[in-house]
């Protein structure tokens, strides 16, 4: 199948619509043309300024607006993300991905993460950071610098966007996506599930993505970590089914990009994610953390990886 810009939400609908077993088996079979069955990529995440975050997502444990009782933390020493960043390296991580509580950088804040893509990518790690919006400037300088992949998800459908964030719009994250395209890095973007949005939204978070110029190289789901303090703290967990059935929707309309189970994972089965690595998953976050919540045991996903023979992707460094 060739790569499609053009998909529309009438299409995406009905690709939910199918029975199960039929689009599970579908998003398998699209993934084993484009990608080697049973390699998984793995990153490692971690928090360089945590908390006090200006930005009002309803979902976030480090928004200023809610008291999610997290404990806030300054920008951390560039000598402990290169520790952390080797630690991942060593544990098997191709990509470390470092997230900032920020609505933006500001321009004191460049010298230090330039500084720390330098020094990670040093280590032939791939590098990821997601720091909130970026000017044109700043991604150009974060190019320069070494930066692979920037993370900036557009999250929920534009229609359900304002219910959920009210400090910035959907035009900003799209501007933020073009201004890293524009200066030549690859995009991670994607969204959360299990917020109390409809399937229409859902399809409309998937067309927004799939519709893009190019597609994002990489594509995080997440599924709501419900964080107490915040609005969405009591919000009824999504039917795991549907999340897979997300996923297997995006691996089919966006054939060549990583997809992966990104936050949400620490309360899924080993069958459950099996099922996921099924509908066509190929990437995950590994490691006890996440960026303020906790993760998937790491000694567990190293039997999961065992149990389903699958193996971990070397890191792809120019
Ligand atoms: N501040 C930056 C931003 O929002 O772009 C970067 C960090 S932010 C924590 C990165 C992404 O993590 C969000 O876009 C959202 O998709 C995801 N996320 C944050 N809190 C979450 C939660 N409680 N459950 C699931 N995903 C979450
Ligand atoms: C993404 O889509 N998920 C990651 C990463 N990109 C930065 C973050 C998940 C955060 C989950 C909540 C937390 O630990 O604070
Ligand atoms: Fe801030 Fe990002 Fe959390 Fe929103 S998701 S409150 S922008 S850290």
């Amino acid at each position: 199948m060739s790569l499609r810009n053009d998909w529309t939400r009438e299409e995406i609908q009905t690709l939910y619509d199918q029975p199960f077993l039929d689009l599970v088996f579908d998003a398998q079979s699209v993934h084993r043309q484009h990608f080697p069955a049973n390699i998984i990529q793995v990153s490692t995440l971690l928090s360089i300024k945590t908390g006090k975050c200006p930005e009002d997502c309803k979902y976030c444990s480090q928004s200023a607006h809610y008291d999610s009782k997290l404990e806030a933390e300054k920008r951390i020493a560039v000598e402990t993300v290169i520790r952390e960043a080797q630690a991942a390296k060593d544990s098997g991580s191709s990509r470390f991905c470092m997230g900032a509580a920020w609505r933006n950088p500001h321009e004191r804040d460049m010298p230090y993460v330039l500084e720390m893509v330098k020094e990670v990518k040093a280590l032939g790690l791939e590098t990821c950071m997601t720091l909130g919006m970026l000017n044109a400037s700043q991604a150009e300088r974060l190019k320069d610098a070494g930066l692979d992949y920037y993370n900036h998800n557009l999250d929920t459908s534009r229609e359900y966007y304002s219910h959920i964030i009210s400090t910035r719009t959907f035009d900003d994250r799209l501007d933020t996506l073009d201004h890293v395209r524009q200066a030549g890095m690859k995009v991670c973007s994607g969204g959360i599930v299990g917020l109390g949005e409809t399937r229409n939204d859902r399809v409309g978070l998937l067309h927004e993505l799939a519709t893009l110029p190019i597609h994002p190289e990489s594509v995080p789901l997440n599924l709501l970590v419900a964080v107490e303090g915040t609005p969405l703290g009591d919000t009824p967990q999504l039917p795991i089914l549907e999340w897979i059935k997300t996923i297997a929707v995006a691996r089919i309309i966006m054939p060549q990009s990583y997809v992966r189970l990104s936050a949400g994972r620490e309360g899924l089965s080993d069958s459950e994610q099996a099922m996921a690595f099924l509908a066509g998953a190929n990437s995950i976050f590994y490691g006890e953390k996440l960026l303020t919540t906790p993760n998937a045991d790491s000694s567990r996903d190293d039997r999961l990886f065992e149990t389903l023979g699958l193996h971990r992707e070397a890191p792809r460094v120019d």
